[in-house]
């Protein structure tokens, strides 16, 4: 008997200044529909993109069918908590019988936090758990289940309608993920939970996909959602002489790290039209040791700040993002960071960066996460609400309210300097931008500078 499921991003009731309602593409909703679209009708319904709940909720009785028999709700970040929630309670009072598994990166991270609410809370990759609940219409069970869901291997038999794939309306940007996974373990991601397992699509079968994805929606950029664009080397040269060869209109987003680059990569890179953001959190090697960035800290910065001068000479509009405030970070050490990226621009040298940075939050299930105790025994570090997402309030402010090291006692107010700070560094680097770099990103951005 054939029913609907219906796939929900939940509205983000308190992210203000942080959810940004333009980058928010559903490759994760398009890959567990598509995986179960063979077994019953999958409706999509995207609450994160503005609105507030009074709308979200009528917008949901809208899409509700008699003949929907699951909801699956995707607390995709944490961001997105209160809003699930909120549509759960919903749905409880309207349709108790209707059963409920949720998903997500923060149900991979929290599950407990659906205890009672949910019928099913799936951790990790959802295709596998997600299909088989739909293989009958299924009962709502006695109490919540927690399914696992083992990381996805891409390739072999392709389960996405490629050509209705996605959604080009928002901004001319479709998001598709090449790949799964990333080797290595930075502790304030989630994807080490996930294990390091890594998988991708052939290279023919991802050059067959973005053609496919490009004849059917002309957006005006493919944005690819993979934890680390490029972690295998010989894949990513042929995608990228594959691409060359296509000579697509289109811009390319994707983020990696700049220890993995070389220049004749970032060469390939600029010509196919890719706008890379690198990863690189710090320009301190005692943090980036305490980030888990890489096994030699040295290394991985020497190596970063010669593929990001690389970058710069290459013409290769980019973004560099940096991560300030992690458990153990101090006035020391954040100067360091500040000197690193300040001798990244040899003066009079060429730029083509753009520099993105922020302060640390904590995120559940994160190796940071777990080690919150041993971070306040040796650092003194403070974390006002650890569990922020269950709170009503500014969320960003709420996440971000903590103290790093106890040296920064009595400095609390520079803890944000780093806002001033870089504002400074993009002035000087986009006052180097080529013309070409300028058009690039405004074309990308639809305005003159990154967002
Ligand atoms: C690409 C990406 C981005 C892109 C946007 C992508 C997009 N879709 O719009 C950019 C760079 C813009 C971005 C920004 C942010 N991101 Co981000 N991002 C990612 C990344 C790398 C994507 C992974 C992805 O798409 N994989 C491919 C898809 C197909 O799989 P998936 O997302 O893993 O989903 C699977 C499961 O979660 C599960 N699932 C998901 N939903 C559901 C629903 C049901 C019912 C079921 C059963 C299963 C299920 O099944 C899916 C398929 O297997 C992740 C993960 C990572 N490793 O870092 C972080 C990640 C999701 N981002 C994160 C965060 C916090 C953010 C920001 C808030 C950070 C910030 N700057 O402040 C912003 C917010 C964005 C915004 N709109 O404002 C966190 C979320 C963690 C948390 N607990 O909140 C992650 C996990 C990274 C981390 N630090 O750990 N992000």
């Amino acid at each position: 008997m054939t029913f609907q499921l219906l796939l929900i991003a939940p509205p983000v009731l308190h992210g203000h200044g942080w959810w940004s309602n333009r980058e928010a593409g559903k490759p994760h909703l398009d890959s567990l529909a598509g995986f179960v679209s063979d077994l019953c009708g999958v409706a999509q319904l995207e609450l994160d993109r503005g609105g507030d709940l009074d709308e979200a909720l009528s917008r949901l009785d809208e899409a509700l069918q008699d003949d929907t028999r699951l909801v699956g709700i995707s607390c995709w970040t944490s961001l997105h908590y209160l809003g699930t929630v909120a549509i759960i309670e919903h749905l409880r009072r309207v349709r108790p019988e209707l059963p409920i598994v949720v998903g997500g990166h923060h149900a991979t991270g929290m599950p407990s936090d659906f205890e009672g609410l949910a019928d099913w809370v799936v951790t990790g990759d959802g295709e596998h758990p997600l299909r088989s609940l739909c293989a009958d219409p299924p009962r709502r069970p006695p109490r919540t289940i927690v399914l696992a869901g083992n990381p996805l291997a891409l390739g072999g038999h392709d389960h996405i309608d490629w050509p209705n794939y996605g959604r080009s309306d928002h901004g001319g940007a479709v998001w598709i993920a090449l790949s799964r996974g990333c080797p290595y373990r930075c502790r304030f991601c989630i994807e080490p939970l996930r294990g390091s397992r890594t998988s991708r699509y052939s290279v023919a079968d991802a050059l067959r996909i973005i053609e496919t994805v490009y004849r059917a929606r002309s957006p005006r950029s493919i944005a690819f959602a993979d934890p680390l664009f490029g972690a295998h080397r010989s894949w990513t040269e042929e995608l990228l002489a594959g691409l060359e060869e296509l000579g697509l209109p289109v811009q390319y987003w994707a983020e990696t790290r700049a220890d993995l680059m070389t220049p004749a990569l970032l060469a390939r890179f600029r010509r196919c039209n890719f706008k890379l953001d690198f990863g690189l959190d710090t320009g301190s090697e005692t943090m980036a040791g305490l980030m888990e960035k890489a096994p030699d800290p040295a290394r991985y910065l020497r190596k970063s700040a010669e593929m990001l001068r690389a970058a710069d000479a290459e013409d290769l509009h980019h973004g560099v993002y940096l991560l300030f405030n992690y458990p153990g970070e101090t006035p020391e050490t954040a100067a360091e960071t500040r000197a690193y990226v300040q001798d990244l621009m040899p003066r009079g040298g060429p730029a083509s960066g753009w520099l993105s940075a922020q302060t640390f939050f904590v995120l559940p299930g994160t190796e940071s996460y777990r080690r919150l105790p041993e971070y306040a025994r040796r650092f003194g570090t403070r974390v006002d609400h650890p569990t922020w997402w269950r709170e009503v309030g500014d969320h960003h402010q709420l996440a971000t309210a903590m103290l790093p090291h106890e040296a920064w006692v009595g400095r609390e107010a520079e803890l944000a300097g780093f806002n001033r700070w870089q504002r400074g560094v993009n002035a000087r680097w986009t006052a180097r931008w080529s013309p070409e770099v300028r058009r690039f990103s405004a074309a990308f951005y639809g305005s003159d500078e990154p967002a």
